[in-house]
């Protein structure tokens, strides 16, 4: 991605609700050092399928850093302070991903952001997030900061039930998409990735969504 590209985009930002917006290429000057602390992460931290309470494989492969883990097996959502494949604490955050968060948090008007949890998402073609509430956080007010990195993809962004109509929003390297506040329950998700070869990710969508978890 050039330079020129960069400035060209970043600064510009959607709304998506009073408390919730799309902050367009926010992470594009920050994106070779993400990806680069993905791979730290993802050493220490395989990415993997979880099982749903339901017995269902998640299509989308999955990791996590910081003093929180989303995990999900046969018993449930949980989020748990040790990595239970690797028996140990998850790793630490890069220090790129903690402020990328707190810089794209304040930009979308959430100050002093402090996220304990960061879950890294792989999407390859075809996967897909089904509409959810994030609900496994005590805190239900601090913003979720979802940045998306590598193929483009869209995100549903709905109401508070299920049922509820939902914009489309399409998703490129380096967008942000933030949600708390009045905004924090919303229900969400991401319709199949297109298949596609991206230069800095090859053929994967990559997700990193930080939380508040405690
Ligand atoms: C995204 N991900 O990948 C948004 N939520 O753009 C999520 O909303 C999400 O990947 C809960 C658990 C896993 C996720
Ligand atoms: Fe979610």
């Amino acid at each position: 991605m050039s330079d020129l590209f960069a400035v060209q985009v970043r600064g510009r930002s959607t709304a998506l609700g009073p408390q919730a917006c799309v902050l367009h290429g926010h992470a594009l000057p920050f994106a070779e050092a993400l990806l680069a602390g993905i791979d730290t992460v993802t050493a220490a931290a395989p990415l993997r399928h979880l099982v749903t309470p339901g017995g269902h494989v998640m299509q989308v492969a999955m990791t996590n850093c910081g003093r929180f883990g989303w995990c999900s097996d046969r018993r449930g959502y949980r989020y748990d302070p040790v990595d239970p494949q690797a028996g140990r604490p998850w790793p630490a955050f890069p220090p790129v991903f903690l402020a990328l968060a707190g810089e794209a948090a304040a930009a979308a008007g959430f100050s002093g952001y402090r996220p304990d949890a960061c879950l890294v998402n792989r999407y390859a073609p075809g996967t897909r997030l089904s509409l959810h509430q994030d609900r496994d956080e005590d805190d239900r007010v601090a913003p979720i900061v979802s940045v998306s990195l590598g193929l483009p993809a869209t995100f549903l962004f709905g109401g508070f039930a299920r049922g509820d109509k939902t914009v489309r929003v399409p998703l490129l390297h380096g967008d942000v998409v933030v949600w708390g506040g009045v905004d924090r329950m919303r229900f969400h998700g991401v319709l199949p990735v297109p298949p596609g070869v991206h230069p800095d990710t090859g053929g994967y969508r990559l997700n990193l969504t930080f939380r508040k978890v405690r």
